[in-house]
């Protein structure tokens, strides 16, 4: 006999920064009956997982924090410019506390199924204890980086050392003194991880395949004086923030690399670098992202840096990227990364070359037959980004419709948050839209706030489905392609932003190119002509109206 579903108003998945927000809004200022349901032991979603040393934010910690309480944002106080993991997951803990959101969340539960029942236009949830639960509305704060890569090498299983992944980090200590360690990965995670474990490891080898474009993040302590001044501008270090591209108030950016002398371009090149964080990407140059003659300015340059830093000249140049453009694959910062290989016990390795072909249970074999030998072996492989975590719920829409075959060819969504067929399903930072080109925080609090208004005016006017019509859907996904391709993004053999770190997914762009203002203005306009591009709906006349409605 099937066990008997609870019923709730929605249903939240995760309690990071997009299920705290989440649960807080539609419980506490919609009144709604809430459960939200987390695979971790506690709150902090990525940042729960990914607490392998070196890991830290990118975009400062100022703005990548909640905006939409000013008490918060006045009282909490960060110690670093971009600050280390376990002060996030701190910030979130306090949250959770603030708000008293823990009561409203399950944790150690994954969604193992959702399942929409056309008859009663609910969700029908299973989870991995064997419950169900049934909700009007599922909010997804799946995250997009939540799916950790499988190694797509054999062997992992036969090594008699420990094996380690950044993105599943152990909650104990770890220690690499007197180990050979061995890492897999130069993306942002391997290259933070690396800088630390080179400190400690008795000997580390990188394992490289494709070197990236990392540079200085420049972390230093709060500054007192600065964060008394930002917290006294705070709303309108937001109202910049949701303004730029990337949801960072940097206002410098020229337009282009080309339009100016070399001397000038160095100037800029030299002072965002020292500057650090994403203003080289970001604020330095408009087309770098556009222009392959503009990206070879900043290529160049970046790999002339690295020759600079990296004393063994065979060693920098195989640690300078070459044959992508810069920025296509989601740009590394990094402490002293470089350095690391001027250390006696750090060694690199191209597997680019010379592939690895599996794992031994002593270490690692590559394509040749060399041998490397290792105690310790981390998967720093990236993750099965944007789309991973929605398709691993095993999500059954209208009339039996699957996401995973709805999205065969990559994903097809209206707006990046609603998916035709899957009504009331909001997809928070879903794919197609900016997501991971955004600042986390804000964009989530924007889908939050698009799914939670949606709701309330669905209540409001006597309906209670909302669902993207398929040629709203279909306009979109041909929107984004087409931005994509204005870009250089597609000429990168091996990022996930096109989903190309993945054997046999399709090749499409994740993200929404068009930056956070556009895609806010889109989303402000969709709603003021009344929900555009969805169709709004009843529910059966049989079925329970909201618990507090
Ligand atoms: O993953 P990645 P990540 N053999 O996909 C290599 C966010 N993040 O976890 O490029 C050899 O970037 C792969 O090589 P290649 C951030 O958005 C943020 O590092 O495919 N190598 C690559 O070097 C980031 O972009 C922070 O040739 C193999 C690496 O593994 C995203 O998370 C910190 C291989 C994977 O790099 C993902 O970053 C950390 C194989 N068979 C992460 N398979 C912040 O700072 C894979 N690789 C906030």
């Amino acid at each position: 006999m099937s066990p008997v579903a609870v019923s709730h108003d929605a249903i939240v998945i995760g309690a990071g920064f997009a299920g705290l927000y989440a649960v807080h809004v539609l419980r506490d200022k919609q009144d709604l009956d809430v459960l939200a349901f987390d695979a971790a032991g506690d709150v902090g979603g990525t940042w729960y997982w990914n607490r392998y040393p070196g890991a830290r934010v990118d975009i400062e910690s100022v703005h990548y924090s909640y905006s939409f309480d000013d008490e918060l944002q006045q009282e909490w106080h960060w110690t670093e410019r971009f600050c280390a993991q376990p002060e996030i997951l701190r910030y979130l803990d306090h949250v959770a506390k603030r708000y008293d959101l823990r009561r409203s969340i399950r944790f150690n539960t994954r969604i193992t199924s959702l399942t929409w029942d056309d008859a009663e236009s609910v969700w029908r949830a299973t989870t991995d204890g064997g419950e169900t639960h049934t909700a009007r509305y599922v909010v997804s704060g799946a995250g997009t980086l939540s799916v950790p890569k499988k190694p797509d090498f054999p062997g992992v299983e036969d090594f008699a050392g420990e094996v380690l992944m950044t993105g599943n980090w152990p909650h104990e200590p770890v220690s690499f003194e007197n180990k050979r360690v061995g890492i897999v990965g130069v993306g942002s995670s391997g290259i933070q991880a690396i800088s630390e474990i080179a400190k400690t490891a008795g000997h580390l080898t990188v394992l490289q395949r494709t070197p990236n474009y990392a540079t200085p993040i420049a972390n230093a302590p709060t500054d007192p004086e600065q964060e008394a001044a930002e917290k006294a501008d705070y709303s309108a270090i937001r109202d910049a923030s949701r303004n730029h591209f990337l949801g960072v108030p940097y206002s410098e950016v020229e337009p282009s690399a080309l339009a100016v002398d070399p001397q000038h371009r160095r100037r800029v090149f030299d002072d965002r670098w020292n500057r650090g964080g994403f203003r080289l990407f970001i604020d330095s140059f408009g087309d770098i992202l556009f222009d392959k003659a503009a990206n070879d300015t900043i290529a160049d340059y970046i790999r002339e840096r690295i020759h600079e830093r990296v004393e063994d000249p065979a060693t920098a140049e195989l640690l300078a990227p070459r044959g992508y453009p810069y920025g296509t694959k989601r740009p590394p910062l990094e402490t002293d990364y470089y350095e690391a290989y001027n250390r006696p016990n750090v060694e690199l390795v191209d597997v680019k070359s010379n592939p690895i072909e599996r794992v031994t249970s002593t270490g690692v074999r590559l394509a040749d037959g060399t041998e490397h030998e290792f105690d310790m072996l981390i998967l720093a492989t990236g993750f099965d980004a944007c789309t991973g975590p929605l398709l691993a719920m095993n999500i059954t829409g209208r009339n039996g419709l699957k996401l995973t075959d709805h999205w065969a060819d990559g994903p097809q969504t209206y707006l990046g948050l609603m998916a035709a067929g899957f009504p009331n399903l909001f997809m928070i930072t879903g794919p197609q839209s900016p997501s991971v080109l955004y600042n986390m925080p804000l964009a989530i609090e924007d889908h939050v706030d698009f799914s939670v208004a949606a709701i309330q005016y669905l209540r409001e006017d006597g309906k209670a489905v909302i669902e993207p019509t398929p040629e709203a859907e279909a306009a979109w996904v041909a929107h984004t392609n087409e931005l994509a391709q204005a870009t250089l993004l597609p000429d990168s053999p091996t990022s996930w932003y096109m989903g190309n770190n993945i054997p046999g997914k399709p090749k499409r762009v994740l993200v929404y190119l068009g930056g956070a203002p556009a895609y806010r203005a889109k989303c402000d306009e969709v709603v003021s002509n009344g929900y555009e591009g969805f169709e709004l709906s009843a529910a059966p006349s049989n079925t329970p109206a909201l618990a507090q409605a």
